[in-house]
């Protein structure tokens, strides 16, 4: 296992395993699986693997018995499921075994997918469910081997032929056991179980406003490399234009490694050695001929890194993303970012966060070509990479965010590091992806001391990962009690920090304002730097009208409050853009209203099943309009 790299900055803060790896011991002392010590595997999805994804064996474990015995000891072995045994035949065999459990009895389902949907008695289901399947490996196998999860909610342990590969904690970002020395001719046995209860001390914690959708949400792969491979890079647009990477070679032939870097779009060919701890870096001006990725020309290149037997591809797009006082440049211009919110979770009356290509392309389209916007805040978490890559496909720009949400363990060292491990995971998944330009470290946290020296550390981290980028996160502010017009003053010290002010608001919907009010509000915020409503929005009931009272729930009241939102956006000084609440209705248990909600937060421009509201229009002809001024 591998323990340090040219990035891992993090591990001294992380709590990287050094246990021994023994089936006896209880599955959450296992080695925890973090940037600091396990593959990254960056852009693993366009390496050649095998397709974990189908038929899987799981059963529910409400009571952690495979985790731990009721003592908090290692759990008995009747209740491991991750054996390697054929449970029928030993217990026919010897009268004295016994097992609670068959995994290769128990019932199917697909993955991936969340469990939520796959039987109605699943369907409120928060605990620990075990999965099972079996696969062929061929003999004479040559090179390495990787089990790699896109994302799996929110703790999970996995096993390969009965013994134990590793935890990680996290529900939205990647994570990769080697499996090399694992991994037997012919059939081998896969167990994992996921926990996807939050806690106190998870991020996010208990407490959100969306469906906590247990299970193993992002495919599963066998990832096969080269003895020698790839295992992190990045290529990069520099704002003085030049192309800048780097790479990291993992496996014994790593140090002094002839490489090339080419993009043959641009004819480019560099060639580079790695240094003795497998890593290398270059900076060359950019060709002339490059075509600057965008919005309105989202164009990517071919990339490969080619070294020794190992070829790591990408597909890049090239621009720069900078704040200049109150703006934000794209590719040296001013742009307002036309955007809208939007959670991991596929059109349909069912959804499970099952995101496929054509499922990322219909909610995409909709902002792209629907809405005519530019821009999208994938809220509140790491968003599967399919979407990623989808949005630099179709061209949208992308606000990436962790799921520090609300109220944290600010003081919690378990907390943070898991946070830091989750941040530093979805940058390094997602740094060569054009779309991304604003990191956010967090949503609507309360002013605390304790809360302001976590995020200043996350900040910290995203400025050494990845200092290319913007910094944001959605702020509170105060409210004054008794004036006349809502009056709203950003008093948050992290203010200061950020590169991009963000704020929620709700007035109007939340507050019993006026909605004639609202164009007359006023915004104290700090004049150098560009602010964002990273959400403002209302419910609706798509089909729910009420032209004359606009009751709240009424897609007529819905419209109404956006055009008075727009229009008080159109008064602040320093508004560059805009992701509203929210692209579709989306499950939530904390909204329960039977007339309107039944579950549902209806805060959506179009309905679960994608049928638009009126307040759609509003927004596409705002935008319309927007997209032919030339931003200030
Ligand atoms: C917010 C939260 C978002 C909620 C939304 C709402 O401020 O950031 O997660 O879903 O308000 O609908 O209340």
């Amino acid at each position: 296992m591998r323990k340090t790299h040219a990035l891992w900055f993090l591990a001294a803060a992380l709590v990287t395993g050094s246990f021994p790896l023994l089936a006896e011991q209880a599955p959450d002392a296992l080695p925890l699986a973090t940037v600091a010590n396990e593959p990254l595997l960056v852009s693993a999805d366009m390496r050649e693997g095998t397709e974990l994804s189908g038929t899987w064996h799981y059963s529910i474990d409400p009571y952690r018995a495979g985790i731990a015995g009721f003592h908090g000891e290692a759990p008995d072995r009747g209740q491991q499921r991750w054996l390697d045994i054929d449970v029928r035949k030993t217990m026919a065999e010897d009268n004295r075994t016994m097992f609670e459990f068959d995994m290769a009895h128990a019932q199917t389902t697909s993955l991936p997918g969340s469990w939520l949907a796959a039987t109605p008695e699943m369907r409120h289901y928060q605990g620990v469910v075990w999965y099972q399947r079996h696969f062929d490996a061929p003999a004479g196998r040559k090179g390495r081997y990787f089990l790699r999860f896109g994302a799996a909610n929110y703790a999970t342990t996995a096993y390969l032929n009965g013994k134990p590969l590793g935890r990680h904690e996290g529900g939205f970002t990647p994570f990769a056991f080697e499996v090399t020395q694992q991994l037997r001719d012919g059939d081998n046995q896969i167990t994992f179980a996921v926990d996807s209860q939050a806690t106190a001390t998870t991020v996010p914690p208990t407490v959100t406003d969306w469906e906590n959708y247990g299970g193993a949400t992002r495919g599963i792969r066998l990832v096969h490399t080269p003895a020698t491979y790839v295992d992190n890079a990045m290529v990069r647009l520099t704002t003085d234009g030049k192309l800048e990477a780097e790479a990291h070679l993992d496996g014994a032939a790593a140090a002094g490694q002839s490489l090339h870097l080419t993009i043959a779009g641009l004819k480019l060919d560099v060639p580079g050695k790695s240094d003795a701890k497998g890593n290398w870096k270059a900076t060359i001006p950019a060709p002339r001929s490059l075509v600057r990725w965008s919005p309105d020309n989202p164009k990517l290149y071919d990339v490969t890194i080619s070294a020794g037997e190992d070829v790591w591809r990408d597909r890049i797009g090239f621009r720069t993303i900078e704040r200049k006082g109150a703006d934000i440049l794209l590719n040296g211009k001013p742009i307002f970012l036309r955007g809208i919110s939007m959670h991991e979770e596929e059109i349909g009356p069912n959804p499970a966060r099952i995101i496929t290509p054509e499922a990322a392309t219909a909610l995409l389209g909709e902002i792209k070509n629907g809405l005519h916007g530019n821009y999208v805040r994938l809220s509140h978490y790491p968003h599967s990479e399919v979407m990623t890559r989808a949005a630099d496909r179709l061209g949208l720009l992308v606000w990436s965010e962790v799921p520090v949400y609300w109220m944290v363990a600010w003081s919690n060292p378990g907390t943070l590091a898991a946070a830091r491990n989750m941040l530093a995971e979805n940058i390094l998944r997602d740094r060569n992806r054009a779309s991304v330009v604003i990191w956010s470290v967090a949503n609507e946290t309360p002013v605390n001391d304790a809360r302001n020296a976590f995020l200043r550390t996350l900040i910290g981290d995203v400025r050494r990962l990845d200092p290319s980028r913007l910094v944001s996160a959605a702020l509170l502010v105060k409210r004054e009690e008794d004036a006349r017009v809502p009056t709203m003053t950003m008093a948050d010290p992290l203010a200061a920090d950020l590169d991009i002010l963000s704020i929620n608001t709700y007035n109007g919907w939340y507050t019993p304002d006026r909605l004639s009010d609202l164009p007359a509000s006023v915004w104290h915020v700090p004049a150098d730097r560009p602010l964002v409503f990273s959400e403002f929005g209302a419910d609706a009931k798509s089909g729910f009208h009420s032209p004359e009272r606009l009751q709240k729930f009424s897609e007529e009241f819905q419209a109404e409050y956006y055009r008075k939102t727009l229009e008080m956006a159109d008064r602040v000084p320093t508004l560059r853009g805009m992701s509203p609440w929210i692209l579709k209705d989306f499950r939530s248990p904390r909204r329960q209203n039977p007339d309107f909600q039944m579950g549902w937060n209806r805060k959506g421009l179009i309905s679960e099943t994608g049928q638009r509201k009126m307040a759609f229009d509003v927004l596409a002809n705002y935008y319309t309009m927007k997209s032919k001024e030339t931003p200030k």
